[in-house]
């Protein structure tokens, strides 16, 4: 087996890689998961959510990326995400469709689903609040996540904020699952990089390289293969980021990235309130990948500037501006 990350491939000997493991043990042991976290910076659910909710989420939103032209549905079940090609993805309004995905009855179910806020709750001590803004992700064979630690584009309301990470629908190891350094949250070396603010600090990815970072850190590489109701909930200091899709089917992965925190404390005004263009500057719809928009910054890469009708702005596709 070959894992590329960032397209380097990964060491997978046993001292530089290794598999995430389930705290399912502990589901109801509250100091346990408070221990455990503190020390591994994340806990993996195996099945928190109901199944059938994350897959109703999972056809509400390939339904959509069928109907620009993302996915196959005519040969295959809308359920397999096999990529199309090409897709009508430049033609449309992304705004709409991107917060149509984020606005999903189905999708919202699964990011508010009572047993992953019941977590929370009894791991904050309290009534949680998500953002407003929420990051559902469809990342195509050939794409992935850039090495980060999320505290720096978060982290401007509460730094007592969690990252849960969701798949919905199976991610399998050749999909780009999410993937953590261990124990790179305890790490001295990236005080200052936390302290940053990514927007104001302008910052992009923390490395290019998983193996340079992984020599200066420490730790392995920890991954796993993810089923539809697995949750794994994340320390926003842990430095991550997600295996390259190279699925030999060119199915689609489709997950969600959001936060918790407690509904008392401030919340981030970049992703609450007015949303409409977190990151200011030129109006951008959130749309990871997309491989023939290059030329972006690093940190611009998942955020795609649009223009007045909302489409895929012409520079991006190699055309004149008007
Ligand atoms: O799913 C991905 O590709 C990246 C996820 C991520 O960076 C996050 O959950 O913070």
């Amino acid at each position: 087996m070959e894992l590329l990350f960032r397209g380097k491939k990964l060491d997978l000997s046993s001292g530089k890689f290794g598999s995430m493991r389930s705290s399912n043990d502990i589901l109801n042991h509250l100091e346990a998961q408070k221990q455990r976290m503190k020390e591994d910076g994340y806990l993996l659910f195996r099945k928190l959510i109901p199944e059938h909710t994350v897959l109703e989420a999972r056809r509400e939103i390939m339904l959509k990326y069928a109907v620009v032209g993302e996915i196959d549905s005519i040969n295959y079940d809308v359920m397999d995400a096999i990529q199309q090609m090409p897709s009508f993805i430049d033609q449309i309004n992304l705004l709409a469709f991107t917060e149509s995905i984020r606005t999903g009855k189905a999708y919202n179910d699964v990011i508010m689903s009572a047993n992953l806020i019941g977590f929370f709750e009894r791991f904050l001590g309290g009534k949680v609040a998500t953002f407003d803004f929420k990051w559902p992700r469809f990342v195509r064979p050939g794409e992935g996540t850039g090495i980060h630690s999320d505290i720096v584009y978060i982290g401007r309301g509460t730094k007592n904020l969690w990252s849960a990470w969701i798949p919905i629908g199976g991610v399998a190891l050749e999909e780009g699952p999410l993937i953590i350094l261990e124990g790179s949250h305890l790490s001295t070396k990236l005080d200052r990089y936390w302290a940053a603010d990514a927007d104001r600090d302008k910052i992009g990815w923390l490395s290019d390289d998983p193996l340079s970072i992984q020599e200066e850190l420490g730790g392995r590489w920890l991954t796993t293969e993810f089923g539809a109701g697995d949750v794994i909930c994340f320390d926003t200091r842990l430095v991550h980021g997600s295996l390259d899709n190279v699925s030999p089917k060119r199915r689609c992965r489709l997950t969600s990235d959001t936060r918790y925190q407690l509904a008392r404390d401030p919340l981030d005004d970049r992703w609450n309130g007015d949303i409409s263009n977190p990151h200011g500057g030129r109006q951008k719809a959130f749309v990871p990948g997309i491989m023939k928009a290059t030329g972006n910054e690093e940190f611009e890469e998942e955020w795609k500037p649009v223009d007045e009708r909302g489409r895929l702005a012409s520079s991006l596709l190699g055309e004149e501006s008007v």
